[in-house]
């Protein structure tokens, strides 16, 4: 059967010991905290689109970034879809964050992420992002974005 890719991007920022979420106002993923970013457009580099991202949604300008982890995501009810996600830390920004009309930023503290209400991967591969290591992995998801399959692995190189 053949595979579709669509590439997205997610960004996130680490102050310690606080991390800096969106709450998605509209479109795919409404009321979940997340990351911030979104697709890749055609002629743009993933990491140029994750810069672009950071400033439409939350006013942030991004001088310096780092990809520390690449997950691929699948809907059951959607087989051959696959969401190519690149998640990547800002190391280097200016600006504070401002609500867009897609996202409402909150900092967290690291003991208080809401990972209730958020995507149920996150709980999965937030803690090897917030102590520096980088991922790969894969999530199945079925009705209610359950996690059917997950595989997830530390690499030293992405
Ligand atoms: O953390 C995420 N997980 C996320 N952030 C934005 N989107 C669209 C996301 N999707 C997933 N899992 C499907």
């Amino acid at each position: 059967m053949s595979e579709t890719r669509k590439v997205m991007t997610i960004c996130l920022i680490h102050d310690h010991p606080k991390v800096l979420l969106g709450m998605k106002k509209r479109g795919f993923g409404a009321g979940r905290w997340n990351g911030f970013g979104g697709k890749v457009n055609e002629g743009e580099t993933v990491e140029e689109a994750a810069k672009r991202e950071m400033l439409e949604e939350v006013g942030i300008t991004v001088k310096s970034l780092e990809r520390r982890g690449v997950l691929d995501f699948e809907f059951n009810a959607k087989r051959g879809e696959i969401l190519e996600v690149h998640i990547f830390k800002v190391l280097d920004y200016f600006g504070e964050p401002v609500e867009s009309e897609e996202m409402r930023p909150a900092w967290f503290n690291l003991d208080e992420i809401p990972f209730t209400e958020m995507w149920p991967d996150d709980i999965h591969w937030f803690p090897l992002f917030l102590r520096g290591s980088k991922f790969k992995g894969y999530f199945l998801f079925g009705e209610g974005d359950s996690v059917l399959e997950r595989e997830l692995q530390e690499v030293q190189v992405l």
